[in-house]
């Protein structure tokens, strides 16, 4: 069906709520209309009464099929971008990597590879630059026409990822001349694995010493660095998952003096903790990520960062690890587990439940989970928002409905959930890419090769 009609509904973008029908032709919003003032005499027709209409969710930040610590992550990109659609999310960017000792373009290739075709709703990719030199630098320009125009740098991993203080420099440097968009993950890696060897050497192995020894003032550290390198090079910075509250007062700081600075941080510093990492019998390893999780303490700096704009945007950093068979690599040894948590179906759910909880509004749940995270990727308008020309990416969300959080219902590929048990009110009921339909009423009607590859404009950034 060409044509439908979402009748009913409370329309919610990132300035709105209105009660309107919503009209969909050829796969891009038409209208917005008075509630029954619609003129079509041939269209499907969506019952929202009772219901939110919203933006499909834009997670700008995921890690499908991707290479860490000697295994790799376990979501696919069919089985991944399929339990996004599940959570409401309708967009992702994943992260292609630059093989040490190649190029940028391999790194690229091979994602579009693992992509192409498997897909359940739309994606593109930012770059990992694991590998900073004349030629990688050079090719950021290419990058940026082929729509890739977002590069992460790492302070973190020596001999994996990370780049010198004069290679992040260089490519910021880049970026201020292409318009690309430096992307960080600001912790200090070298004084980390300095702590590492002394905490092993102490006999200190269980999951709990992952968040011990990532302190929170390396992780201020390098956001500091990186803030002071991007205003040198004269470039904005996007710092990613930001955990500690000493690196959102970096940011807030930065803000503050007028610098296009930005910042990310994702469900599981908001709603998880060194509780979590701390659970016993090896458990704490489903919790292992880096940045790590914080002791809750920090979690009302990243809430207020979200209200006033400190932090933009919350992307999930979705890079499931199998408790069995993946995360109990590290048995014995913390710095072996692999990094990282399974969330890209959960995004939306959390975020409206910290609406319910008071945290922010309804209006700030969809500019920090949609259209910020299109704004700055170069997605917006088309993608974050409902409003005529965009695409018709639309979730219908039940804002009353109950549900639990469990490994048992949700759809990643992935043998435990971070939120197990966890309560929700509000639920996905219908989801649109491009007015198709991939989740009609609680089924999952779409199909891998639907979603298609986004290249990207450069982004706009409001301060
Ligand atoms: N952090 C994670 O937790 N996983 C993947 C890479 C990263 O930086
Ligand atoms: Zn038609
Ligand atoms: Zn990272
Ligand atoms: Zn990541």
């Amino acid at each position: 069906m060409e044509r439908i009609l979402i009748t009913g509904g409370l329309v919610i973008t990132a300035t709105d709520e209105i009660h309107a029908d919503v009209l969909i032709d050829h796969g891009k919003i038409a209208a917005l209309a008075s509630p029954g003032t619609h003129a079509w005499s041939d269209y499907r027709t969506i019952d929202a009464t009772g219901k939110y209409v919203i933006p499909g969710g834009v997670d700008a930040h995921t890690h499908m099929e991707m290479p860490f610590g000697g295994t790799t992550s376990a979501d696919t990109f069919e089985t991944g971008t399929r339990a996004a659609a599940w959570g409401g999310t309708t967009t992702i960017v994943d992260f292609a990597i630059q093989p040490r000792g190649g190029s940028l373009r391999e790194g690229l290739d091979t994602w579009h590879e693992k992509a192409e075709a498997k897909c359940s709703i739309d994606y593109g990719f930012h770059m990992i630059m694991s590998d900073v030199n004349e030629s990688s630098l050079k090719e950021m320009d290419t990058l940026v026409e082929l729509g890739v125009s977002s590069f992460k740098l790492f302070t973190a991993y020596p001999g994996v990822f990370l780049s010198d203080d004069g290679q992040i420099l260089r490519a910021m440097q880049r970026a201020s001349g292409n318009g690309g968009l430096v992307m960080i993950h600001a912790e200090n890696g070298l004084a980390i694995d300095v702590l590492v060897e002394q905490a092993l050497a102490r006999g200190e192995r269980d999951p709990r010493y992952h968040g011990e020894v990532r302190k929170a003032l390396l992780e201020a550290e390098a956001t500091h660095r990186a803030i002071r390198l991007s205003q040198v090079a004269g470039a904005p910075v996007y710092v990613v998952h930001v955990s500690a509250e000493q690196a959102v007062a970096e940011i807030a700081k930065a803000r503050d003096d007028g610098l296009p600075v930005f910042g990310e941080t994702c469900p599981q510093y908001l709603f998880l903790s060194t509780d979590n990492l701390a659970e016993p019998d090896f458990e704490g390893a489903k919790y292992v990520c880096s940045t790590p999780l914080r002791p809750k303490e920090h979690q009302a700096a990243l809430w207020r960062g979200l209200r006033t704009n400190d932090l933009q945007v919350v992307s999930t950093d979705h890079c499931p690890f199998c408790f069995k068979g993946q995360k109990d690599l590290g048995i014995g040894d913390f710095s072996k587990i692999p990094n990282g948590l399974p969330g890209v179906e959960n995004r939306m759910d959390l975020l409206h439940q910290a609406v319910l909880d008071g945290h922010i509004s309804r209006t700030r749940w969809i500019e920090i989970a949609c259209a910020s995270p299109a704004k700055m990727f170069g997605l917006y308008p088309r993608k974050g928002t409902i409003a005529p020309g965009a695409d018709a990416d639309v979730v219908i969300y039940d804002p009353t409905a109950e549900q639990v959080l469990s490994v048992e219902t949700h759809h990643m590929n992935v043998d435990y959930s971070a939120y197990e048990g966890k309560h929700i009110t509000g639920r996905v009921e219908t989801v649109l890419s491009r007015g198709v339909p991939v989740i009609d009423r609680h089924s999952y009607v779409g199909h891998p090769g639907h979603g298609t590859y986004l290249p990207r404009a450069l982004g706009h950034y409001a301060n």
